[in-house]
């Protein structure tokens, strides 16, 4: 029972990964720690081992893990992460602490989906406003962080077979001295289109309205493939001595024939150059970093049948490009572990849009949008008796331009009918938070804490323009950025010594929250008759909800894992109809029940999600009834080197959808029924993972 209490005790859910000496560590940090001493502790109570999973992207990983955690499906991979009922711009997600961005205007390419599972060391992810040495961490902030070379010679290959022919395969190698090491990469990604439940292939539930007739995918593409990902990686770090660390990475991403069954075109190419160099001086605390991404996006309507006998009928090539620099440098003032730093992005975002074959040429769809930001922080941590108290402080400046010379064709209409009249906008803004944990005794513990935080709109949301004769969209260039005042409070309980209990609940108070706004042509729009306008405006909002997780081992082999979560969003102003937020995911529940005894690995779990019945009909969104499945899987792992492990997801081949598995405005496909195309989550799947270590 010793080993149990000094385990992962509320929440080691070993998904699988990869190897089972070589997981990702899923570390939730709820609360901010005293750095370094409480480190331990802090592993214990919040750590998540990812072993056996069918490593398709990181939504649908976290999303088995938390029941907080969601994702959009859109695809058969690259889902977008919800934490809470936030989601886009208001939760940061970084890659080795940098910011990243999708180039897709319709998030194709979400930020989690620019990293993959072979690459990862761990991920923490933060929930609630108490983030502020990055910009912008409106609710949540993760972190993927990447794997160190290490010292030696080895490697590692493995791969991943599984239903509708999905295929992973992977090598890494590493060689390195106390001076100099190196670690190299290369992974390839590929898989059919899925089967749901009732046995349909995921691309034949496609079948809209246009105004031409049906948009659906052409034959031969219904089974052809769904994603082709290649992926190379390296890091290269040097220590000169125990105290100077050095680290340069690069990682390149090729994402082929990424099918979209929730949208209306499909990724031809996503490419992503992603550069990051580290300095760090620990013994006074000093730490450099700069680093640059990039990624190319061209999507079509190809494989669809709108396209007719034309290479594509309509098409959107994008660009976003990621400059940022960070300085940071703790010091001990009167004993409070002290961070101060300043930190600079440019973030840049361009889009062109093509319709009618290349005839009509909507042109700076995102005309060239710069954002630059420089940032101050400081944060600090005290122990003061049983308490451990910690705040920061956060102060914001950002210029935001786009370039009105990009926009031509018919995108100019949106400028001559003045709904976009100004080009340029700076925000400065504070942010910050405080944190009160009182530590009942070594393991017990609650907390209380309070954040204000800011994000600014994103070049989308203050610039976009796209016309279209029936849904023309356009940004709201005079957009406020939103605030978040909110109020967490939770604990950690352990009744028994092989129980535990962890528990939140917040309340965010939105100010500003940009939000969808949709009305009927006339004369504040472009378009007349059935054209509904789509633009973003401000409005007043709160979210709230909790979650819960438990952990009870029944010996040291046997435990059982549960948690549980709720949220709900509603609208304070604005002109609405239905005060339900949009986007907002229902109840949530996992139960699951584990063995493990170091070297056969075994779960069963069931995971069940209420129906949504809380949508916001304003935006067209419809209800989602409920479903329960069950996932299964088994790993073996011989003499610390081979690891073989077998899973089956929805054991029981259930047709069922996500709640987030269709657009909302203005881009979803709507069938001839006057509904949503919703993509329903896949049937039973079967996969293998084989992993060598050498
Ligand atoms: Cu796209």
């Amino acid at each position: 029972m010793k080993k149990l209490a000094s385990f992962t005790i509320l929440t080691t859910i070993a998904v699988n990964f990869a190897n089972a000496q070589d997981v990702i560590r899923v570390e939730k940090l709820t609360v901010e720690e005293k750095q370094k001493k409480e480190e331990v502790t802090k592993k214990e109570t919040t750590q998540e081992d990812v072993k056996i999973t069918r490593q398709i992207d990181l939504g649908e990983i976290l999303s088995g893990i938390y029941p907080e955690i969601n994702f959009m499906r859109k695809a058969s991979t690259a889902n977008d992460i919800n934490i809470r009922g936030f989601m886009r711009d208001n939760i940061n997600v970084l890659i080795d602490g940098s910011k990243i961005y999708g180039a897709c205007p319709n998030r194709m390419d979400p930020a989690s989906f620019h990293v993959s599972s072979p690459q990862i060391e761990s991920i923490q992810i933060k929930e609630g406003p108490f983030d502020v040495e990055n910009a912008g961490s409106l609710a949540a902030v993760v972190n993927v962080k990447t794997k160190d070379p290490k010292e030696g010679v080895g490697g590692e290959i493995g791969g991943t077979y599984g239903s509708f022919d999905y295929r992973t395969g992977y090598i890494q190698g590493n060689v390195g001295n106390k001076f100099v090491k190196v670690l190299v990469g290369a992974s390839n990604q590929y898989s059919k289109p899925y089967e749901s439940g009732e046995g349909k292939k995921v691309t034949e539930y496609v079948v809209y309205s246009t105004p031409m007739g049906l948009g659906r995918y052409k034959p031969q593409y219904i089974n052809d493939k769904a994603f082709n990902i290649d992926r190379i990686w390296s890091k290269v770090l040097i220590t000169p001595n125990n105290n100077t660390e050095l680290k340069l990475s690069y990682a390149f991403e090729n994402a082929r024939n990424v099918l979209y069954p929730a949208l209306k075109m499909d990724a031809l190419y996503d490419r992503t150059n992603r550069f990051n160099a580290d300095f760090s001086l620990k013994d006074i605390g000093l730490k450099l970093s700069a680093y640059y991404n990039e990624v190319k996006h061209d999507m079509r309507d190809t494989f669809r049948t709108t396209s007719g006998n034309l290479p594509y009928s309509m098409k959107t090539y994008a660009e976003s490009k990621m400059y940022g620099v960070k300085l940071s440098k703790d010091i001990n003032i009167a004993s409070v572990d002290t961070t101060f730093g300043v930190d600079y992005y440019l973030r840049n975002w361009k889009a062109d849009n093509v319709q009618m074959g290349g005839m009509n040429k909507n042109f700076g769809m995102i005309p060239d949008v710069d954002i630059k930001n420089v940032g101050f922080f400081v944060k600090g941590v005290k122990d003061i008796q049983r308490w451990t108290l910690s705040a920061g402080l956060r102060f914001d400046y950002t210029d935001s331009e786009a370039d009105k010379n990009a926009i031509s064709g018919k995108n100019e209409d949106f400028i001559t009918n003045r709904l976009l009249t100004n080009f340029s906008k700076t925000d400065s803004y504070p942010s910050g938070y405080l944190l009160a944990k009182y530590n009942i005794d070594k393991k017990n513990n609650l907390y209380i804490g309070f954040g204000h935080t800011v994000r600014v709109p994103d070049p989308i949301e203050r610039w976009i323009v796209l016309y279209s004769s029936s849904f023309p969209w356009y940004g709201n260039p005079n957009l406020k950025p939103t605030k978040n005042n909110e109020v967490d409070l939770g604990g950690e309980f352990y009744p028994f010594n092989n129980l535990g209990i962890r528990a939140n609940i917040f309340y965010s108070d939105l100010t500003d929250f940009i939000y969808l706004r949709q009305y009927p042509a006339g004369a504040n729009c472009i378009g007349t008759g059935n054209t509904t306008c789509t633009t973003y405006q401000n409005i007043d909002a709160h979210i709230y909800g909790a979650d819960l997780n438990l952990f009870y081992g029944f010996n040291e082999k046997i435990s059982l894992e549960g948690g549980v979560a709720y949220q709900r969003g509603k609208k304070d102003s604005g002109q609405y109809k239905d005060s339900d937020l949009a986007e907002i995911p229902p109840l949530k529940t996992r139960l699951a029940v584990r063995y493990d005894d170091g070297k056969f690995y075994g779960l069963v779990e069931g995971i069940y999600q209420a129906k949504q019945s809380n949508v916001d009909t304003d935006l067209k969104e419809f209800e989602t009834p409920s479903y329960f499945i069950m996932n299964v899987k088994a790993g073996y792992t011989y003499g610390n080197k081979l690891f073989v492990g077998v899973g089956v997801d929805n054991l029981f081949d259930r047709l069922y959808y996500n709640y987030l598995s269709y657009v909302r405005d203005p881009f979803r496909g709507i069938s001839v029924s006057g509904n949503p195309v919703k993509i329903p989550e896949p049937g039973r799947f079967i996969y293998a993972n084989v992993s060598y270590r050498f």
